[in-house]
């Protein structure tokens, strides 16, 4: 469903089979050899996520890319891997835009999970001017997620993301502010055997000329 211009939420877009193969992906991303942590953004606080970056590490200290996590443990940002590119392509294909994914935002929430509203606007100039899409997909736990305009104050739309959702914004709606006010404990599917919240951000950094 379009719910405005360049942003789309497709309800229930993976089926309970998709949705635990993508869980079990996740599971052994966040605990595998480069394992997510919980970052400490410029101001001081700590993130209210477990955080992985998969194709290129978002640093939160200096709110850019980088292919290693500078700001944490030097370690190097794991691949991107090919099915969530993939993935990735087909979720924005729906959504009537194009996106070839080079990394990923890859957030665990706990029952206390949550994100202050913020604009994504860190992947480079022309990506942005591009209006690539962000592509979100949503596993386990609801989310509370709030859609606003493009400057801060303006209004916020609270809307359910459910697992298996996604949710996509590029175009006009790239650079809407966005964040997560909570998460529903005990909400994700049982099928799952999951508590809390996978949420993977996809997005395209580098832009061939053709997309420009
Ligand atoms: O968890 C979500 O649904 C939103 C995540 C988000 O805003 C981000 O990664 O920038």
């Amino acid at each position: 469903m379009e719910i405005g211009p360049g942003a789309v939420h497709l309800e229930r877009y993976f089926s309970i089979d998709d949705q635990r193969a993508l869980v079990a992906q996740c599971r052994a991303l966040v605990d595998g050899a480069v394992p997510a942590y919980v970052p400490i953004v410029r101001g001081g606080g700590k993130m209210h996520v477990r955080m992985l970056c998969l194709g290129k590490h978002w640093n939160g200290k200096t709110y850019s890319y980088e292919t290693t996590r500078s700001d944490f443990d030097n370690l190097p940002a794991p691949p991107l891997p090919e099915n969530f590119r993939t993935l990735a392509r087909d979720l924005a294909h729906a959504a009537g835009m194009t996106l070839d994914a080079d990394l990923c935002i890859l957030n665990y929430y706990d029952a206390d999970g949550r994100m202050g509203l913020h604009q994504d606007k860190d992947e480079s100039e022309p990506s942005l001017a591009a209006g690539l899409p962000v592509v979100s997909v949503s596993l386990g736990d609801t989310a509370r997620f709030l859609f606003g305009g493009l400057r801060r104050k303006d209004p916020v739309e609270a809307r359910l993301l459910e697992s298996g959702d996604a949710f996509v914004f590029g175009g006009p709606a790239r650079l809407r502010y966005h964040g997560v006010s909570r998460i529903v404990p005990g909400s994700a599917p049982p099928e799952l055997g999951m508590s809390g919240r996978f949420n993977l951000t996809f997005r395209q950094y580098d832009i061939a000329p053709s997309q420009m």
